[in-house]
C-alpha cells in the first residue's frame, strides 16, 4: 500500500490507487457508483457495466458496505460527482469484507443512541462529525502544550498508582499493590507541588485522573484527563492569568487549525475565541448574585457549596467565562492557602464556563507548620503524607497552580450535551469496556 493515494489528493489526469471503506453503493442500472471513504474524505468510483470487465463490476458492486477495499484507476473530472472527480476503475481488491449487518450505520443516515455508539466506537468514529470532535480534541492538547511551553513550563509525568488521595476520600478507587492497599490517583496535585520545589520550578502535566464518582451525570467521568499547571513564585492571581491564557490558546488553536472540522460540526458561526479578561468575582459576590436571580428556593448562605442550578443561574447572568475567587477556607482542600489577613477566606479559585466548572486552583500552603495544621483540620493524618510534607522542610517556595478538566474544556468549546462525546472510550458506572 506504499503507493496509496489519499482521496483528497486524487487529481484528474493521474492513475491512482486509493484505499478505504465502502461508504455507499448506488446501482442505477447500466451505471453504478461506489463511494469510497478514507480519513481525508470520499471519492466516487464509476462502474459502466456494459463497458467494463464483468468480474471487475461484480467485485466492485458485490462488496458489502464498510468493507475495506483498494481501487486502482484513472481520475477524471466529473462535475456531477460529489467532489468534482471520479475514478474509472481498472481493478478493485477486497481487503477485508464487512458483515452485511452492522451494529450502527457509519454513513449517519440511521441514528444510533450513545450507548450503541460507545459500544462500537470504531464504527462510530468513521463518521465525519465524530472524527471532527477528536481531531479538535487533539488540536486542543497541542495548543495547550504549546502555550505551557511558551509560559516556560516543563512537561512532567507523575505516578497514577499512589499511596494517598488528595481530593476527598469517598471518591477514591482502591487497588491492591503487592498485597498492600493503594489507590488510583485523583489528581497529580501533590507531585506537581513537589516539583515546584525542585529545580524545575514551573511544570505542567496532561494525564488521567480517576474519580469514583457515585452517580452517572452528563458532566462527570470516572476517568478524566486533567490538564495541570503549577509554578513557584506566583500567587493565585498569576495562576489565573496563566489559566486564562491556556484556555484562550486552546480556542485559538481550534479556530485557526480546525476550520474544516468546525464546518463539519456546523459550528463555523457559533465558535468563538473568548475575548478579554475573564471577570473575577469573589465567592461572596457570587452567592449574592445567585440569590438575586431568585433561581434557588433556599437562598445560599456563606459556606455553602454552589449547587448546579446556582451555577447555571450565575452563568446565564455573567454570560462568559469567569472566575470565582476567595472561597471559604472550610470548603477548599488542605493544600490551598488561606489569606494572610483572614484565615476564613482561602486563595482558592474556580474557572467557570457559563454552563459548568472547568478549573479549580489556588495559591498553595507552603509553610510547613500551617500545612500540618491544615491536614489535622481536615481530619487527615499528616504522617500518611510524609513523603510530601517533609519536602516543605527543605526550602519550598511560595507557589500556585490549577487543574483543568480536558473533556469539560472540549465539551464547552463544542457545546456537547454529554461529556462522553469528548472521550473515545469513557469510563462511567456502567462502562468498563471497550
Ligand atoms: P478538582 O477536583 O476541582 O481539582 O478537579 C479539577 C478539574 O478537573 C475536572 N474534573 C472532572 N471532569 C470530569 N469528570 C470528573 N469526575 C472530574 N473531576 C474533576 C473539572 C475540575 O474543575 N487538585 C485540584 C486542582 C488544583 O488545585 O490544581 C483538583 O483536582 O474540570
Amino acid at each position: 500500500m506504499e503507493s496509496r493515494t489519499y482521496t483528497a489528493d486524487a487529481a484528474p489526469g493521474n492513475t491512482v490507487t486509493v484505499a478505504g471503506w465502502v461508504h455507499e453503493l448506488r446501482d442505477l442500472g447500466g451505471i453504478a457508483f461506489l463511494i469510497l471513504r478514507d480519513t481525508t474524505g470520499k471519492i466516487q468510483v464509476k462502474f459502466e457495466k456494459d463497458e467494463m470487465d464483468e468480474q471487475l463490476v461484480e467485485t466492485g458492486l458485490g462488496v458489502h458496505r464498510e468493507s475495506v477495499i483498494t481501487v486502482t484507476g484513472a481520475v477524471e473530472e466529473e462535475e456531477r460527482a460529489p467532489t468534482g472527480v471520479e475514478i474509472v476503475p481498472e481493478s478493485v481488491e477486497v481487503i477485508a469484507e464487512a458483515d452485511p449487518e452492522l451494529p450502527l450505520d457509519p454513513s449517519g443516515k440511521v441514528d444510533a443512541d450513545l450507548s450503541t455508539r460507545l459500544d462500537n466506537r470504531t464504527l462510530d468514529l468513521r463518521k465525519a462529525e465524530v472524527q471532527a470532535i477528536f481531531d479538535i480534541r487533539a488540536e486542543v492538547l497541542r495548543a495547550v502544550r504549546q502555550q505551557f511551553r511558551d509560559l516556560g513550563c516543563t512537561e512532567i509525568n507523575t505516578p497514577k498508582i499512589v499511596a494517598t488521595g488528595t481530593e476527598g476520600g469517598t471518591e477514591l478507587f482502591p487497588i491492591t499493590y503487592f498485597g498492600a492497599e493503594a489507590f488510583m490517583n485523583q489528581s497529580p496535585q501533590l507531585f506537581k507541588q513537589l516539583m515546584v520545589g525542585s529545580g524545575l520550578e514551573r511544570v505542567f502535566e496532561i494525564g488521567p485522573i480517576f474519580r469514583a464518582e457515585e452517580h452517572n451525570t452528563p458532566r462527570h467521568l470516572n476517568e478524566a484527563t486533567s490538564i495541570d499547571f503549577e509554578s513557584a513564585f506566583i500567587d493565585e492571581s498569576g495562576a489565573m492569568d496563566a489559566c486564562e491564557s491556556v484556555v484562550r490558546a486552546a480556542h485559538e488553536g481550534v479556530a485557526q487549525n480546525c476550520v474544516e472540522q468546525l464546518e463539519t460540526l456546523g459550528l463555523t458561526e457559533e465558535f468563538e475565541v473568548p475575548a478579554g479578561d475573564f471577570p473575577r468575582l469573589s465567592y461572596e459576590e457570587a452567592i449574592e448574585r445567585i440569590n438575586a436571580t431568585g433561581a434557588l428556593d433556599e437562598p445560599l448562605v456563606w459556606g455553602d457549596d454552589l449547587p448546579t442550578e446556582g451555577e447555571h443561574a450565575l452563568g446565564a447572568d455573567v454570560g462568559q467565562h469567569y472566575f470565582i475567587t476567595d472561597w471559604p477556607s472550610e470548603i477548599k482542600p488542605f493544600y490551598i492557602k488561606d489569606h494572610d489577613d483572614d484565615p476564613d477566606l482561602s486563595t482558592g479559585f474556580d474557572l467557570m464556563h457559563p454552563e459548568l466548572e472547568l478549573v479549580s486552583g489556588g495559591q498553595r500552603e507552603h509553610r510547613y507548620d500551617h500545612l500540618i495544621e491544615g491536614f489535622k483540620q481536615q481530619g487527615l493524618e499528616p504522617e500518611a503524607f510524609e513523603y510530601y510534607t517533609k519536602m516543605f522542610r527543605y526550602g519550598m517556595p511560595p507557589h500556585a497552580g490549577w487543574g483543568l478538566g480536558g473533556e469539560r474544556l472540549v465539551m464547552t468549546m463544542l457545546d456537547l450535551g454529554n461529556i462522553r462525546e469528548a472521550v473515545i472510550f469513557p469510563r462511567d458506572r456502567q462502562r468498563l469496556s471497550p
